[in-house]
């Protein structure tokens, strides 16, 4: 066991629907610290660079057009083994297979607007925490 931060977006579909607040008291309640929390609009080429492992594949076009559609929450999560237990409470990529209680399972409404993000690994934590936060911005 160890202390990691990882990354999580709080997505178009749940700022759009009203979901910010069940999301933070979630992640709240789950123990997680929070170091890093900003609204931000994702340009197309914002998105492009945060998404480069998916750029290339088919379902990119559409992932860009939702991701780009409204505002999103960027968040620094801090936490004993805070990559996997932020997988666990966002629930599998597909809502309709996300166990119960799981954020996708709760706020999402299919495979693309699937309400959170998170990091999938140590390094893409890394990656992504420094993307879109300076060590200026993490408290
Ligand atoms: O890490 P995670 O978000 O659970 O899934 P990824 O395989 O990294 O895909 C990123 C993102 O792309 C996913 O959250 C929804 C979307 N997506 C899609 O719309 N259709 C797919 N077949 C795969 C992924
Ligand atoms: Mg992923």
């Amino acid at each position: 066991m160890s202390i990691e931060q990882t990354f999580g977006i709080i997505k178009p579909n749940a700022v759009q629907d009203g979901n910010i607040g069940n999301i933070l008291s979630a992640i709240e309640k789950a123990g997680f610290t929070l170091r890093g929390m900003r609204m931000a609009r994702l340009t197309p080429e914002l998105c492009r660079g945060f998404y480069a492992e998916h750029v290339h594949k088919g379902f990119y076009p559409e992932l860009e057009a939702f991701m780009t559609e409204g505002p999103v929450v960027l968040l620094c999560l801090e936490g004993e083994n805070a990559i996997l237990r932020w997988r666990e409470l966002m629930g599998a990529t597909d809502p309709a297979k996300a166990a119960e209680g799981t954020l996708r399972k709760l706020y999402g409404q299919n495979m693309g607007r699937n309400a959170t993000h998170g990091s999938d690994s140590p390094d893409s934590a890394a990656r992504e925490v420094s993307y879109f936060f300076s060590a200026f911005d993490r408290i």
